[in-house]
């Protein structure tokens, strides 16, 4: 109670507390024993006290001379990789074999040296380990890396340049055994993480040579290993090219490749995940003799999941002079070095094109790339290009792109330089001329692709809505009179809906074509909208009602508003299976061929022969009378899916032999091109499913 008051400065407090002293002296005179028992209770108070502040006052002090400083000045890991020319010593093969005594002697000693060099000089404080970890050739090239701990303000220090001179000044002069060339110490910088990759890898360590003349297979990774390292060198002038096949689909792995040795962020080429359906073979080329790759294991463990082989190329001359004839047709194509694999990095090809006259401009036709105004503060990371002096940014995408090059003079050069280091798939285009008075005859040229789109005809195939902005009757006849405009239904409808009449005219001949005209088999148009299967036959070859047979359902009774289907009712809808199991959905659309969707194949690489499509299924669970089964001759994916985004989730399925037209498998109708819709048509969507929530 006293120490509480006595701390206690609140005035009122202070009032009561004399109140309480005033009545303790009458206490005191009342009741003489107590005082002795007041002041030992008081003396070991005291002692208590002053126990408490002794260790607050210690404990302030610990903190702030000891553990504060610490806590202001954590010390940062700071890695470098490097490597020195040892000119005394050469290369032999027992340097690239990790199990002999060569590699583990040749380790120690200049490791053993590679720390001294850094304990007996100033930054010896900052220094923690360092390692060497692999030899190459030349005279003797050892490869090391090194860990320092560095207050923040020591890391502007800390520089390649200082960590190159504190090695070479040490193997120049203490160290004889060593001669080295100091002009050739290289030190790189690594991340943190960089440098747990490389010591996590090189454990499971092999070095090859890369021969000219033949392409050799690089042994796989230790079954036991969960990283491994791969150090390869190639004859000085020649690329190194690498080949990486993925031998199982649905892995986790990860490969990542550098254009050196130092396995820095600064040296990648590129990092490949997964086992990949897409890519399921990527070539790649570093820009001079050296290569290193690194294989970390993905989540579970795959018995050999990929295979590497290596071999050294020259690089090819990607340059060319191009001399376009007249007329518009694709005159030809042009690609980077090696196409279709990788580009190499630190490339550049230049291509000069002649034009006949300056009437013509040329295009750029590409596909899945296009080029684009670089932003001014990132670099390109695809490939840049330059036009006329333009400076572009390549960029893979999903859609085809036309890159239109209005010619001043009868020569213009196009050239493509990649990064330095990072590289990607390889890039092809075609080359065309334009009428540079007039781009894109009957259409109309959008800016942003290069492509020639359609007028008018509802779809905006330009994103900045060029074709379908100012149209007078978006997807609708235009009456000749009144400016009227009408739907295409009304058109050929027998009622006269325009003022003149003009929609009822010409409705049993053959019209010119155009974006709202069904064109018949023999290539003649009816001005019609939806003259298909509608039993009046307005084709002179009678087209339109042939093939009718699509869509029918057999007659059985529908549960309106229900959800359960009965057997029949929608003949077209496909299982595909794989070994009895269900996987997806699919329709039938005509004798030959079921509509899919291409995610279904693509996590399961497996050849079109392991699916079987059902038809005639009624349940799922349960096999129908009327079933047929049908083995999987091709798979047709759309080519742009992108299994991220889900755009163009399409594919197409060629079956064995063609589907009975019989009631239980019956083809769907799917609309012809100008098909137009009425608002209110019901849409069915079927497919297979529970029919309940949480089903
Ligand atoms: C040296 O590095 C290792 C990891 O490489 C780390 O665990 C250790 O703490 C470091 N030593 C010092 C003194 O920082
Ligand atoms: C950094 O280097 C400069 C010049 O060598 C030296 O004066 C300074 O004390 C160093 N700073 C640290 C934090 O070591
Ligand atoms: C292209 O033409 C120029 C000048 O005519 C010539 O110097 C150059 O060598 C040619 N390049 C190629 C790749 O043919
Ligand atoms: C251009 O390349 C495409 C696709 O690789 C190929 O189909 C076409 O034949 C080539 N054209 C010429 C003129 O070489
Ligand atoms: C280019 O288009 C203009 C306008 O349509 C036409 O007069 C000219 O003949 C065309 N030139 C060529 C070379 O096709
Ligand atoms: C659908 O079929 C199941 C099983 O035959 C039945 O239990 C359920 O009532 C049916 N649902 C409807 C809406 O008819
Ligand atoms: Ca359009
Ligand atoms: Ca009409
Ligand atoms: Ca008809």
């Amino acid at each position: 109670m006293d120490e509480q008051e006595a701390c206690n400065f609140n005035p009122a407090t202070t009032i009561v507390k004399t109140d309480v002293s005033w009545n303790s002296n009458i206490h005191f005179v009342a009741l003489p024993f107590h005082p002795p028992k007041k002041k030992r209770t008081m003396t070991i108070v005291s002692i208590i006290l002053a126990a408490i502040l002794l260790a607050i006052v210690g404990v302030a002090l610990w903190y702030f001379l000891i553990e504060k400083p610490k806590i202001d000045t954590p010390k940062v890991p700071m890695s470098f990789v490097g490597n020195l020319h040892i000119l005394n010593k050469d290369f032999n093969s027992d340097y690239g074999d990790k199990a002999s005594e060569v590699f583990e002697s040749g380790m120690k000693d200049i490791g053993a040296q590679v720390k001294e060099a850094f304990t007996s000089s100033d930054i010896s404080s900052e220094y923690n380990e360092s390692k060497v970890f692999t030899f190459g050739e030349g005279s003797l090239v050892p490869y090391f890396w090194m860990d320092f701990r560095v207050t923040e303000k020591q890391m502007k220090n800390l520089t390649t340049d200082l960590v190159k001179s504190t090695l070479n000044k040490h193997f120049q002069t203490e160290s004889s055994d060593f001669q080295i060339q100091p002009a050739s110490t290289s030190i790189t910088k690594l991340s943190w993480g960089d440098l747990k990759t490389l010591t996590a890898a090189i454990d499971c360590h092999s070095y090859h040579y890369v021969q000219s003349d033949r392409s050799i297979i690089l042994n796989g990774p230790d079954s036991d290993s969960k990283s491994c390292f791969w150090h390869l060198q190639g004859p000085s002038g020649l690329l190194i090219k690498l080949r990486v096949e993925w031998l199982l689909v649905g892995c986790r792995d990860r490969i990542v490749i550098y254009n050196d040795i130092a396995t820095a962020f600064n040296t990648l080429l590129t990092s490949i995940y997964k086992c990949s359906w897409q890519e399921p073979v990527v070539e790649l080329f570093s820009s001079a003799n050296l290569m290193a790759v690194i294989w970390k294991q993905g989540q579970y463990s795959y018995y050999d999941p990929f295979r590497l082989s290596a071999q050294a190329v020259p690089m090819p001359d990607c340059s060319a002079n191009i001399t376009l004839m007249e007329g518009l047709e694709i005159q030809g194509n042009a690609s980077t070095p090696f196409f279709p694999s990788y580009y190499p990095p630190n490339a550049e090809c230049t291509w000069h094109f002649t034009v006949p006259s300056l009437d013509y401009g040329i295009t750029l036709w590409f596909d899945g790339y296009e080029l684009d105004t670089p932003s001014f503060t990132k670099p390109c990371r695809q490939g840049q290009w330059r036009i006329q002096n333009r400076k572009l940014c390549g960029k893979r995408v999903l859609q085809p792109y036309a890159e239109r090059i209005f010619v001043v003079s009868l020569t213009t050069t196009v050239t493509f330089t990649s990064e330095v280091t990072l590289t990607g798939p390889g890039i092809q285009f075609s080359y065309s001329l334009f009428n540079q008075s007039d781009p894109c005859p009957e259409k109309v040229l959008c800016s942003v692709s290069g492509q020639c789109v359609t007028e008018c005809d509802g779809l905006k195939d330009c994103s900045n809505g060029v074709d379908e902005n100012n149209c007078v009757c978006p997807v609708q006849f235009h009456c000749a009179e009144g400016n009227t405009c009408l739907s295409l239904l009304n058109v050929c409808d027998q009622n006269k809906d325009c003022e003149t009449g003009d929609d009822e005219q010409n409705c049993d001949e053959a019209v010119p074509c155009d974006l709202f005209t069904y064109m018949c088999a023999d290539g003649s148009c009816v001005k019609k909208a939806n003259p298909l299967c509608d039993y009046v036959t307005d084709c002179p070859d009678g087209t339109d009602e042939k093939n009718c047979d699509c869509g029918l359902q057999t007659p059985m009774s529908r549960i309106v508003g229900g959800t359960n289907s009965t057997e029949g009712e929608w003949p077209w809808q496909a299982s595909i299976q794989i070994s009895g199991q269900h996987v997806c959905g699919g329709i039938l659309i005509n004798q030959n061929w079921i509509l899919s969707a291409a995610h279904c194949f693509t996590s399961r690489h497996t050849p079109p022969d392991r699916w079987t499509v059902i038809l005639g299924k009624f349940k799922l669970n349960l096999i129908s009378y009327h079933e047929l089964s049908f083995k999987v001759q091709k798979i047709i994916s759309h080519r742009y899916y992108d299994g991220d985004t889900s755009d163009h989730d399409i594919a197409l399925l060629l079956l064995d032999q063609p589907v009975p037209i019989v009631p239980f498998t019956y083809p769907v109708c799917l609309p012809a091109k100008t098909q137009v819709f009425e608002t209110d048509t019901t849409c069915w969507v079927t497919g297979w499913g529970t029919t309940e929530e949480d089903g």
